[in-house]
């Protein structure tokens, strides 16, 4: 019989044992480049594997529903005020458990079914929790969406304007998934006003961004904020909601619990704490900034070998292609980098096809494989790769490029290692 206090997974589970030790083989032998991954510290899995993970809560700090709280209190109150600290606002609610539901608790909050939510098309890059009709967002309310400029590929906030103007829509939502370029939150704001709307950002991508000074910040343009402490803030997966508006932050705690949510998830609350702690540092901002440059690198160096890349270049950590001229679609493409030890996902370009095997797109974003050390030089390099990959003309071509990018990439990996002493022994 296995101790139950004591025997590790490997004793008790050899199934899931193996497969966990294959997820860290895996992140260690390839170079991520999802733009919505990331590698977490030491510490942020400490908090997540910790025995907090028993500790269930509802209610907020202080004020609990459940005894035995007084710990979890000083970890919720601590992401609580890192977070107010790094986003420079006044309130702030670290228990949503992911971004969408982070951005329903905002709906709850703010709208009534049937209410206009003004948001950017996903084929433009937008989320679909900002209203597709597949998401519980665009079956409760009346979603309308801005697409980017036709040759641009950048929002034209003269064009929001005037749909916005003409719809008087009650939430304009800005942020999303595979938009590469800075968002002009001062404008948006501007536009909400006019329109009678409330601006909500959602930037979940570029958090790390912001928290690093490295994109203008939300504040003191938008109404209410939320964002996922995965992606380029580099934490655990989860949500966060954030306002200056004190009217609304006592129905806003209402709204995430008991409004769509139960319990709160104590292990992540402390490593969202753990997160916001290391993103207050100035090794973060030079992260940050680094992440932005690799990306302007990568995209530099697959635009110089013939491939388009979505709105000509990235502000952020976003190199979105279009393969349409390479004759690939985005899930060929996906599949021959990972061949390669690449990974990535396919993804809709502006005005792509409605079916994602249709999609003719690749998103890479910079901020994993960044963590894991890689600069200009090794930027450039995996740009020089993919490109070889994704331009083969031949199946012998793309053969031999495979099995060159996989020599390489296994060369990378060896000269910026991650988790050497990660696995599900104990550690
Ligand atoms: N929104 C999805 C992405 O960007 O990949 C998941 O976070």
């Amino acid at each position: 019989m296995p101790d139950h206090f004591n025997s590790p997974i490997s004793d008790v589970d050899p199934l899931i044992a193996d497969a966990l030790n294959h997820e860290v083989k895996r992140q260690q032998d390839q170079i991520e480049l999802i733009a919505s991954e990331n590698i977490v510290s030491r510490a942020v899995l400490d908090a997540l594997g910790h025995v907090v993970t028993n500790k269930t809560l509802e209610g907020y700090p202080g004020h609990r529903f459940h005894g035995g709280g007084q710990y979890v209190d000083i970890m919720e109150q601590a992401a609580i005020d890192r977070a107010k600290e790094l986003f420079d606002c006044a309130y702030a609610n670290v228990q949503p458990h992911s971004g969408s539901q982070a951005n329903l608790a905002v709906f709850f909050l703010l709208l009534n079914p049937g209410d206009k939510v003004l948001s950017l098309d996903l084929a433009a890059g937008g989320h679909l929790s900002h209203g597709l009709g597949a998401n519980l967002s665009g079956r409760w309310f009346e979603a309308h969406h801005y697409g980017v400029d036709a040759t641009t590929e950048v929002i034209d906030y003269d064009a929001l304007e005037a749909q916005a103007l003409a719809l008087r829509p009650k939430l304009l939502i800005a942020g999303g998934s595979a938009y590469p370029r800075r968002i002009n939150f001062e404008r948006m704001a501007d536009i909400a006003k006019k329109a009678g709307a409330w601006l909500h950002v959602d930037m979940a991508h570029i958090a790390g961004l912001v928290a690093g000074g490295i994109h203008a910040s939300p504040f003191p343009h938008a109404d209410i904020v939320t964002c996922t402490t995965t992606k380029t803030l580099r934490g655990p997966r989860g949500g966060v909601i954030l306002t200056n508006n004190p009217e609304w932050f006592k129905r806003l705690q209402s709204a995430v619990f008991p409004g769509v949510q139960g319990s709160l998830h104590s292990q992540v609350l402390a490593a969202k704490a753990v997160c916001f702690n290391e993103a207050l540092t100035a090794e973060f901002s030079t992260y940050a900034s680094q992440v932005v440059t690799n990306a302007k690198v990568l995209a530099e160096t697959l635009g110089g070998r013939g491939i388009r890349i979505v709105s000509g270049g990235t502000d952020t950590h976003i190199v979105l292609l279009d393969l349409k001229s390479r004759g690939l679609t985005g899930q060929q493409a996906e599949n021959i980098l990972a061949q390669a030890n690449i990974t990535s996902n396919k993804n809709p370009v502006p005005d792509d096809a409605p079916r994602p095997p249709d999609w003719v797109g690749l998103r890479l974003g910079t901020g994993a494989a960044t963590t894991r050390g890689l600069k200009q030089a090794e930027f450039a390099a995996l740009g020089e790769i993919i490109a070889s990959l994704i331009n083969a003309q031949s199946s012998e071509d793309a053969m031999q490029a495979v099995a060159t990018a996989r020599g390489k990439i296994a060369d990378i990996c060896a000269d910026f290692p991650i988790y050497e002493n990660q696995g599900t022994e104990p550690r």
